[in-house]
């Protein structure tokens, strides 16, 4: 199928994001149906809605990834990006927002709002995206629309509107605006065209957020709702200077790994008018991409294009060098647009091949696997030679692995969680290394003094050469970093990386003919080992921000577990009738909670958590890391 040519001014980009299970992908159906690009609605239970068709998402029944596809309503072409909204594979949505122009938040009818409706928020504000509240499930026998709308302003503000609240949505467009609060002084209204710019305005600015209400299953408010992003949200030229004549320029937002077709990417068009046939340049590896046939998403599925024009989404496959965050241009002219910024993950686990050949195949799937995420990190641990894979959550961990599984047939067993201790220090050392040897031959000698001070936390490593006079020949002074750097990434108390220290070195002495880079490198580790017997060393762990919300009967026993965890509690609220508990707990503490919360609550409760901090491990749980580390250490050594 072959889709036509529109207009920039013509395309609405919009993310249907929020907490898990509150409808997206059943309104993303819903709307596809409603334009015309289904010739039925199609449901999650069924497994074949058109932008959950990772097998992992049909047999889950939940999104994992964004899925996109487009439609066409009045003329205009609607980019619909369907999000996941589970705790663990939320992170991926945010991935995609800088493709979006406005983000529809869907508010589950019966439950509410949850903690990933506030994550979505979030993520809203950290884009500057514009924002629609959708009600789901309005035909529900539980949804009370009034109730949902009022805990959506009581948690976000007043600001939030029902758009069958005229009245207020006059006033608040009235309030920002001198001439038109003149206007509605005078005639107790605006004409229907004012109330409709100023409307727009104000929902471009962040400054409205309208609430609408739907219901997938039975059709109700969805053609509203198509005809309210036609006419109330940006296009993408309304909303970020694109250049729409000048040269063409994407950026990627998303990348497929598919066993059959190979690498595909997702696109937006963020400079002039993208052709079918062209070359654009990778500016981040000087790769000449050419991009032989251009489509527009649909699910899994693309629909053929000639060109896109400015602020388009596109899809292209068999780019050999892009990957997602990658900017491409026209040779003319060098663009470059922002990746999203994402945080190291900080829970891994180790990855066991079942037999031989799963593990020769392990490494080739994997990377493949981690083009379309990342947020994963995949290496071999130097201390135990696992292959470890770090990610947000046990869940994202199980899911990669299942798709290992599924699409390269690769067998591999998820191990205990390891967490990713550090290492710094609390006091200072000034000390010396000497390397020297002497006897016989061509000889060795190196020598330095360093002070070493610790950095406040997150700070990693300095280095500073205060030496003068030659005392450590310039040429010799970065082997000595070096040194102290490799020593360094071994630790000292258990192995983990030290890290948050600075080191200064002051003095040295050298010999004409025996020193040599080798002999500082040594000098460097000297001293590092000599510094670390007197700095304190101490273990940091990763702590987690910790969001639960609960039905408020089970807020105390969460909140005597979240201190057994030791865990502190950081904030509490009650909204419509359910509690929120922030909190800061070790992760080392928050591997089962999934399953404990679900088995404290009955399930009705759901948790998000993100790293937050490094902070030190408590002295006793200090020495059962050391212990552990130690004894590892043995059993390699035997
Ligand atoms: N009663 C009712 N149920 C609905 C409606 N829309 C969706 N559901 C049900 O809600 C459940 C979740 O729907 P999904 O569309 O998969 O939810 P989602 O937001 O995409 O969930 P994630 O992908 O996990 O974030 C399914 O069982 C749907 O059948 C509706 O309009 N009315
Ligand atoms: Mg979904």
């Amino acid at each position: 199928m072959t889709m036509r040519l529109y207009t920039s001014s013509d395309i609405r980009n919009v993310a249907l994001a929020g907490h898990a299970h509150s409808g997206k992908t059943t309104l993303a159906s819903a709307m596809l149906f409603a334009g015309g690009a289904t010739s039925r609605l199609l449901r999650t239970e069924e497994g074949i809605t058109t932008t959950d068709f990772d097998e992992e998402e049909v047999s889950r029944q939940h999104s994992i990834s964004t899925g996109i596809a487009a439609l066409e309503f009045s003329k205009k072409k609607i980019n619909l990006f369907d999000c996941p909204g589970l705790n663990t594979f939320i992170h991926d949505a945010r991935l995609c927002l800088p493709a979006v122009d406005a983000m529809l938040l869907v508010v589950d009818g019966p439950a509410g709002v949850q903690v990933q409706t506030e994550k979505a928020w979030d993520y809203a504000a950290e884009f500057n995206l514009p924002v629609v509240f959708v009600v789901s499930k309005l035909e529900h026998e539980r949804t009370s629309f009034t109730n949902v709308v009022s805990a959506i302003r009581e948690r976000f503000g007043r600001r939030c509107c029902s758009v069958e609240s005229r009245d207020e949505l006059v006033e608040m467009i009235a309030e920002d605006d001198d001439d038109l609060m003149q206007e509605f002084f005078e005639q107790g209204s605006l004409s229907a065209e004012h109330l409709s710019k100023g409307l727009k305005k104000e929902v471009l600015n962040r400054k409205v957020f309208p609430i609408l209400g739907v219901s997938a299953h039975k059709d109700q408010g969805i053609r509203d709702l198509l005809n309210f992003i036609c006419e109330v949200l940006p296009a993408p030229v309304d909303r970020m200077k694109l250049e729409t004549k000048g040269s063409p320029g994407i950026f990627v937002f998303k990348t497929l790994a598919d066993a059959f077709a190979g690498r595909v990417s997702y696109f937006k068009v963020m400079s002039g008018t993208l052709r079918s046939d062209g070359h654009l340049m990778n500016w981040r590896t000087h790769h000449d991409e050419r991009f032989a046939h251009l489509s527009t998403p649909f699910g899994k599925q693309v629909h053929e294009v000639s060109e896109l024009s400015t602020g388009d989404i596109g899809v292209v496959h068999k780019l050999k060098e892009t990957l997602t965050g990658d900017s491409l241009s026209d040779k003319s002219k060098e663009q470059h647009w922002p990746a999203v910024h994402v945080a190291e993950p900080a829970i891994a686990f180790a990855l066991l091949a079942k037999s031989r050949n799963d593990e020769d195949r392990l490494a080739t799937g994997m990377h493949k696997v981690l083009e379309e995420d990342p947020t994963l990190r995949f290496y071999r641990d130097g201390q135990t030679k696992e292959f470890l894979i770090a990610g947000n959550g046990q869940q994202h961990v199980e899911a990669i692995v299942a798709r290992l599984h599924k699409r390269y047939h690769v067998d591999v067993e998820v191990r205990a969680p390891k967490i990713a201790y550090r290492e710094t220090i609390r006091g200072s050392a000034d000390v010396q290394g000497r390397h020297k040897k002497q006897s016989g031959g061509h000889g060795q000698f190196g020598d330095c003094k360093v002070k070493v001070e610790p950095l406040a936390r997150g700070e990693q490593f300095s280095f500073v050469n205060a030496t003068f006079g030659g005392s450590v020949p310039k040429q010799y002074v970065p082997a000595v970093e070096k040194g102290i750097q490799e020593a360094a990434a071994h630790g000292w108390l258990a192995g983990y990386p030290m890290v948050d220290f600075k080191v200064t070195l002051y003095d040295g002495s050298y010999h004409d003919v025996d020193s040599n880079e080798m002999s500082f490198k040594m000098a460097g580790r000297k001293a590092f080992k000599a510094a670390m017997a007197v700095a304190k060393p101490a273990l940091l762990e990763p702590v987690m921000k910790v969001e639960v919300q609960t039905p408020v009967e089970y807020a105390g026993d969460l909140l005597g577990d979240i201190n057994a965890r030791r865990g502190r509690v950081a904030g509490m609220e009650v909204n419509a009738g359910s509690q929120m508990i922030r909190a800061l707990v070790p992760m080392a503490q928050m591997l089962s909670y999934q399953n404990d919360l679900t088995a404290m609550t009955q399930g009705r409760a759901s948790f998000a958590m993100e790293f937050d901090h490094y902070d030190y491990v408590p002295p006793i749980e200090a020495e059962k890391i050391i212990a552990a580390a130690q004894h590892m250490q043995m059993s390699d050594d035997e």
